[in-house]
């Protein structure tokens, strides 16, 4: 039996600014695994939010799974064990790949429209690789943690990060690459929450629906590269007027995507609503943030951080609102390997 090492890896959520929605079609020949989007994306990476995941061997003849403190044999246990085979088959050893035992800690909701998934995969793509010992760039680590999930990709930096679509059939040109530095530009995401509990369905799952079934579907990978370009270029300026439409408008035209679907998929609430409302309203009185949202009901609001304070209590109090949180970019992801 092949021994493995015990690797630590604390990699931080990211939160998209222009929006990865729809995967593209399979070609034939190649496996549906590679996970590759339709569309590129661009991503803020937070500060605060974040996972830490530690892979070594398995005291037993299995593999164990430990999320936030409880044993997990479900199918997201099933989804990690997946992403392990995954590296072991990049390491190019012959032989079934060594039990592991993968603790994880989660600083953040699962699974609630905060992207669990993105810290997660990212996480323990680099404690996954550097326990099993892949020799890979951290740009191949990128289009590995893809496959885990789409977002997963750009949590590998700090700061702002874009992930190409690509097009290359083997996804090996899908991967992300930091922008700018999390020192780039001091803005601050609000995370304005509306809702407790679990979102109603799954990203992979509503992206599917929205392939198969939205008459608006190809508008919207259409128009992502033109939203990325101009989205960068804001970023590269620190001009928050120019980057906040575009942000805006990538939101808006993935949700209203995602209601043309049969059945639609709505991911907000009514509070969700009246809180764009009130950030537009801020921003008419001179308090300037920009709303977006993913696959779940609350708003995050983008702004400077001078504006932090002043414009996350003007939504706090308002009905509905459970909480506020102002986040900052965040760092790079990190793995460290012990004995
Ligand atoms: C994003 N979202 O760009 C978009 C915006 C949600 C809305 O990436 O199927 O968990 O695992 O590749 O990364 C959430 O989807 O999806 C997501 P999979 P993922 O952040």
């Amino acid at each position: 039996m092949i021994g493995i090492k015990t690797a630590r890896a604390i990699a931080h959520s990211n939160i998209a600014l222009i929006k990865y929605w729809g995967k593209r079609e399979g070609t034939p020949g190649v496996p549906d695994d590679l996970n590759l989007p339709a569309v590129g994306s661009l991503s803020l990476t937070l500060d605060s939010l974040r996972s830490e995941t530690e892979v070594g061997p398995s005291p037993s003849e299995r593999d164990a799974f430990v999320l936030n403190g409880e044993h997990r044999g479900d199918t997201m246990a099933a989804k990690v064990f997946r992403h392990l085979d995954r590296i072991w088959a990049e390491t190019g050893n012959s032989g079934p790949r060594p039990p592991c035992q993968v603790i994880s800690h989660n600083h953040l909701p699962t699974s609630a429209g905060l992207a669990s998934s993105a810290s997660g995969f990212a996480a323990l793509t680099l404690a996954g690789a550097a326990a099993l010992e892949l020799d890979a760039s951290p740009a191949a680590l990128s289009a590995l943690a893809r496959r885990g999930s789409g977002s997963a990709a750009r949590s590998l930096w700090g700061g702002f990060v874009r992930l190409e679509r690509g097009h290359l059939a083997d996804g090996s040109d899908c991967q992300a690459r930091p922008l700018f530095p999390a020192s780039h530009w001091d803005v601050r995401l609000l995370i304005v929450h509306t809702a407790r509990g679990p979102k109603a369905i799954g990203s992979t799952e509503g992206m599917e629906r929205c392939r198969r079934t939205s008459p608006y579907y190809s508008s919207w990978v259409d128009t992502s590269e033109g939203d990325l370009a101009a989205a960068e270029a804001a970023i590269a300026a620190r001009d928050l007027a120019a980057l906040g439409p575009v942000m805006e408008q990538s939101c808006f035209k993935m949700h209203a995507c995602m209601m043309a679907t049969y059945p639609p998929i709505i991911y907000w609430n009514g509070v969700t609503l009246e809180v764009m409302r009130a950030v537009w309203e801020a921003r008419e009185a001179g308090l300037e943030g920009y709303a977006t949202s993913d696959a779940g009901p609350h708003v995050k609001v983008l702004c400077l951080a001078a504006t932090a304070e002043a414009l996350a209590e003007r939504l706090a109090a308002q009905p509905g609102v459970l909480a506020v949180e102002s986040v900052g970019p965040g760092p790079n992801a990190q793995v460290e390997v012990f004995g």
